[in-house]
């Protein structure tokens, strides 16, 4: 029998080669090309005077030096606004190399391109802008007084204002036993993948083609812009992400100006061109996200059952939106968790600032939202003097009630609606992994050795495999090897294992006979990229269904040349047999040899298949009306909307008396995202959302000052956890599967970080006494939150209050206690 692949926690195919330093990434390419290096703003809201080059034309090795008013036709033309949206009314991107204006320290200005980067660097040294500096407009609170403005024709520096209701929520509120308003912070983060940005592009003159090279999420949208920006057919350019070091959303972005002026510097200078963004350039010239300040206002009852939720919320969109509002729509409509809200209304204004702009980054808005409900549900659980968990499970949307449409429109347009889910029983796992009951207990010896520790919980649900579609393609070789195409990219979330485990599943093959090429639009030029946790579902099944087109063309093949009925054929490690007879069979390969009327006898299959080309009656055409010759299939796989995965996250913090230091001492996962293809895989995703999500609950913020100068743009300055920050993750799984799709497959790779920033808080919470309501937290905020709480400006948490009292246990105490209760 063929070992069962799917589902099985097979190591990466891809790590031999990465870890042994055979992955081949962008700057490992193109060693003869010219280096493109960029004279950036300085300033964050500025006019361009003038550009003086005079000082750098003369310097040896430079090739050309380009401002905007050397970029012709639609290359010159602002990029694109890749998702428009109605209520998106301001939408503004910007220019490949600026025009007139720079709206963020960052913003290319000039483009030098030379024979070496470090001599680009130099002239870049040499050239002398003038601007005139503008008031900048930094951070929300600035951006939503509207006394500056960013773009002069943006009123009040609103991009979009949007909001969407469900039910009746002044009348809900005004009715609700109980009511909350919870004010929330939350800083700017960034991906900061191993490797930035970059693209090399090559011009081949004799056939007017370009081939480029982008570390890209999205090849085909690269070619695509690409193509319509410097005026080529499309069947004239191609594009390939090679191996990609992380991208974690900001790579989605298509075209970043420096994808479009390199390979336009390469046709026009007939050499090859090639930029690799170094570390200080991503930090002020990719993207961030995350920044919004967050208003939550929740109507309950006694039990704690939620009767209204009304949320509004300032997005901080940065200079422009080219990737529209994905993030604040996520937000709104995320944040809603596994649960019932009640009466629903989310308003949100997204907000232009003379900063970098903002596009997703894993979990793109999630984190903000689940940080608003999951400390709204502890909030409640607070003002009512119930478990936290209890509240939790009184109002969540049970697996009876699935599928559960809230009402509302979801990221791509269409109904918000669960697919699938157990909560109740995600509950029940995460609490019996973190000893949610046995933690009081726990607690009293902790406090006993003067430590101070906290138990936090956070829940969420995760749109995941939007569409609109993907697509598989497989082909056999007469060597029985198995291609296998996708056109989505690769990032390192190990997708040449994972489809090659459901190709070797579907069709019968083994593992190391197939072989997976993703993001390379020479082999798959019809799809999206990887982005919103879409890659197993979209792609996953779209070479499903191919592999299974693939398998009944073997079958019918292999029936007709052994005389035998398809039903009765069997397909075992890449062996055609008869199902009792195996020694009635035929490779794959030879099957290969078959489907092509046209056999080199070339290799062994196609020798061993000549002994069945007595089979083809002559009255037959060579290759049949309604089919195509060759030992391949393609299909696509277009869903009707999202499949939502799930999970809940408990962590275990000790805060520390003195120095208000925060360790994790534990931190559990419990995840459902359907049918797992790999379980290794899976794990691995999640511990790596966890990693980034302990980076924004604890470390990561963008250090803007009042001009809008990135104080903190390196990782001297900007800390990401190491290994030593993030704890060992403990991960149990619950498998709900997706109705939606063939395999019942639910997204992964987002998952692990959405909860992270609400868990910790909710933990360190615990352990203080008084309410968290911003992320990230650091042991300065920490301090300067016991400082205020200390001076009577937070007040202490219900419960801190309640159990002071039952400890101390004077009638005073009593009397507290029963007030509070
Ligand atoms: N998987 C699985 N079974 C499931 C679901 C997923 O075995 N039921 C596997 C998949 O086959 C895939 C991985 O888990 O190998 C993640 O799958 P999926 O959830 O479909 O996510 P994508 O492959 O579409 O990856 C995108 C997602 C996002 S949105 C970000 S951001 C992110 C992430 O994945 N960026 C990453 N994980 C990353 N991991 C690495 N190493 N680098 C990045 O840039």
């Amino acid at each position: 029998m063929t070992t069962q692949m799917f589902g099985a926690p097979i190591r990466r195919k891809e790590d031999p080669r990465l870890v042994s330093g055979g992955g081949r990434y962008l700057d490992d390419l193109g060693h003869d090309a010219l280096a493109a290096a960029f004279v950036r703003s300085p300033h964050a809201h500025a006019r361009i005077v003038e550009v003086d080059a005079g000082d750098a034309v003369d310097v040896e090795g430079v090739v050309g030096i380009y401002v905007h008013e050397d970029l012709p036709g639609r290359i010159g033309e602002p990029l694109p606004l890749l998702i428009p949206h109605p209520t998106l009314t301001h939408g503004r991107t910007g220019y490949a190399l600026a025009r007139d204006e720079v709206n963020h320290v960052g913003e290319p200005v000039v483009m030098v391109v030379a024979t070496d980067r470090y001599v680009a660097e130099d002239a870049c040294q040499r050239i002398r802008v003038t601007y005139e500096q503008l008031p900048p407009v930094v951070g929300i609170d600035a951006a939503r007084e509207g006394a500056l403005l960013v773009h002069d024709d943006v009123p009040g520096n609103i991009a979009a204002h949007m909001l969407q209701e469900v039910g009746d929520v002044e009348s809900a509120l005004a009715a609700s036993p109980h009511t909350l308003t919870l004010e929330l912070d939350i800083e700017r983060s960034a991906c900061t993948p191993m490797e930035g940005r970059g693209v090399y592009a090559r011009w081949d003159d004799e056939r007017r083609e370009l081939r480029l090279w982008s570390s890209t999420q999205t090849s085909t949208g690269v070619r695509a812009a690409v193509a319509a920006k410097l005026d080529l057919p499309l069947a004239k350019v191609e594009c390939i992400a090679p191996d990609v070091g992380g991208g974690f959303g900001v790579k989605i972005v298509h075209p970043w100006p420096e994808e479009v002026l390199v390979p336009w510097a390469a046709r026009l200078l007939g050499r090859p061109v090639k930029f690799t963004e170094d570390r200080r350039e991503h930090f002020i010239s990719a993207a961030h996200e995350r920044g919004q300040l967050q208003t939550v206002t929740v109507g309950f009852d006694d039990d704690g059952r939620l009767l209204a939720l009304d949320v509004k919320f300032w997005h901080d969109n940065g200079a422009y939106t080219p990737y529209g509002i994905i993030v604040p729509i996520i937000t709104s409509t995320q944040l809603l968790g596994p649960y019932k809200p009640g009466a629903y209304r989310c308003e949100f204004w997204s907000l232009y600032t003379n900063t970098v702009l903002v596009t997703p980054y894993r979990g793109a808005g999630r984190p903000q939202g689940c940080f608003a409900m999951e400390r709204a549900m502890d909030a409640i659980a607070d003002e009512l003097g119930i478990d936290r968990t209890e509240v939790r499970s009184r109002n969540f949307i049970l697996p009876s009630q699935m599928p559960y449409d809230h009402g509302l429109l979801f990221q791509d347009g269409r109904p918000l609606k669960y697919d699938s889910g157990d909560f109740p029983a995600s509950l029940a796992k995460i609490k019996a992994l973190v000893g949610w009951d046995d933690f009081a207990a726990y607690r009293v010896e902790a406090e006993a050795e003067g430590r101070r520790v906290g138990l936090g919980i956070g829940c969420y649900v995760e749109g995941t495999g939007v569409g609109p579609y993907e697509g598989g393609h497989i082909q056999i070789e007469t060597s029985g090897r198995v291609n296998v195409s996708t056109g989505l990219t690769s990032q390192g979330q190990g997708h040449e294992t994972v489809f090659a485990q459901i190709v070797a599943e579907e069709l019968g093959v083994r593992l190391e006979d197939v072989h997976v090429t993703t993001g390379d639009t020479r082999k798959m030029a019809y799809a999206v990229g990887t982005f919103a946790s879409r890659a197993a579902v979209m792609s996953g099944s779209a070479i499903a269904l191919a592999a299974r087109n693939v398998r009944a063309k073997a079958l019918r093949i292999a029936a007709d040349a052994l005389e035998v009925s398809p039903q009765d054929l069997e397909i075992v490690e890449g062996t055609v047999r008869v199902k009792g007879a195996p020694a009635t069979s035929m490779s794959l390969g030879t099957v290969s040899v078959l489907s092509n009327p046209l056999r080199y006898a070339f290799d062994e299959a196609a020798q061993a298949a000549t002994q069945f080309a007595g089979t083809f009656d002559p009255d037959k055409p060579p290759v049949a009306e309604d089919d195509e010759p060759g030992l391949e299939g393609r299909d696509f796989y277009s869903p009707t909307q999202a499949t939502f995965a799930n999970g809940m996250h408990a962590a275990i913090v000790e805060t520390d008396p003195v120095t208000a230091e925060i360790r994790i001492l534990r931190y559990c996962v419990v995840h459902d995202c359907g049918t797992m293809i790999n379980p290794m895989i899976v794990e691995g995703q999640v511990h790596g959302g966890v990693a980034q999500g302990v980076g924004g609950a604890l470390y990561e913020r963008m250090a803007y000052d009042e001009s809008g100068q990135l104080l903190n743009a390196s990782f001297m300055d900007f800390l990401v956890p190491y290994a030593s920050e993030v704890p060992t993750i403990e991960t149990d799984h619950l498998e709900t599967p997706s109705p939606l799709n063939p395999l019942g497959i639910k997204g992964a790779g987002e998952a692990g970080c959405i909860p992270v920033s609400a868990v910790i808080a909710s933990a360190i919470e615990d352990a203080e006494g008084f309410p968290i309501s911003r992320m990230p937290i650091s042991p300065n905020d920490l301090w300067e939150l016991r400082r205020q709480h200390a001076a009577g400006e937070i007040p202490s948490l219900h419960r801190a209050t309640r159990s002071a009292a039952r400890d101390a246990g004077t009638t005073e105490a009593t009397e507290a206690k029963e007030t509070t209760a």
